[in-house]
């Protein structure tokens, strides 16, 4: 309809033999409405989402499965590395953080308008499972995360020996957690299994 008046409005303009000064500002604030119009109608909302977990979690390789659908080869992450992901016509922003024990100093630089937090858990990693919870909970209780929801992905469920989501449930507490929404998802990030289930997640949350 835009369009439509857009058009007789020029057709009218140039159907003439001489323009005015007047003629020619309408015709440019014209463009300018339709700009800021067509901005209005095709603005995407983007919905940042920070994933975080331990070293070797399987963080990029995440990241990468739903940007290409492919495994890519990894190399341990120094600083982050960020893409859009578009789901169901949902924009979101994933930063994937270097979790190495120097990088997650710098982890907190990213909080900041986050929507989501995606916890990445190596499932066979028993030892430092321990360690994964007290990250957790450090970052729940910072300010810049007061309003973002939580996925756990209990991550290389194709490994023999793999703790279940509900045994990770339990060893990271998760029942604790009661200002932020959570859910903990099995997956393995070679196959897919279990990541779209999580973005499912997500997009079922993105107006909590
Ligand atoms: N078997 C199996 N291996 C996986 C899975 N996901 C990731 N890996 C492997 O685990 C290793 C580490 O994966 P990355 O994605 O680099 O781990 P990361 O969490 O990004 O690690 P940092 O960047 O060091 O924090 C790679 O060899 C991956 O191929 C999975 O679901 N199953
Ligand atoms: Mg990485």
């Amino acid at each position: 309809m835009i369009v439509l008046l857009l058009s007789k409005l020029s057709n009218s303009f140039f159907g003439r033999a001489q323009f005015s000064f007047l003629d020619f500002k309408v015709f440019c604030e014209m463009g300018i409405l339709f700009t800021k119009l067509s901005q209005l109608l095709w603005y995407q909302e983007q919905f940042k989402v920070i994933i975080v977990g331990l070293d070797n979690a399987g963080k990029t390789t995440i990241l990468y499965k739903y940007l290409l659908n492919e495994v890519v080869v990894t190399s341990p992450t120094i600083g982050s590395n960020v893409e859009e992901v578009v789901y169901k016509n949902l924009h979101f922003l994933m930063w994937d953080i270097g979790g190495q024990e120097t990088s997650r100093a710098s982890w907190s630089t990213y909080y900041m308008y986050s929507k989501f937090v995606i916890l990445v858990v190596d499932s066979t990693d028993r030892e430092r499972l321990s360690l994964s919870r007290e990250e957790l909970f450090s970052m729940l209780a910072h300010e810049d995360l007061k309003h973002a929801s939580l996925l756990v992905f209990a991550n290389k469920q194709d490994l023999k020996g793999a703790m279940s989501a509900s045994e990770i449930s339990d060893q990271l507490n998760l029942h604790s957690i009661k200002d932020h929404a959570w859910h903990i998802q099995g997956c393995c990030a070679l196959t897919g299994e279990g990541l779209n289930t999580g973005l499912d997640w997500l997009t079922n949350h993105v107006k909590s």
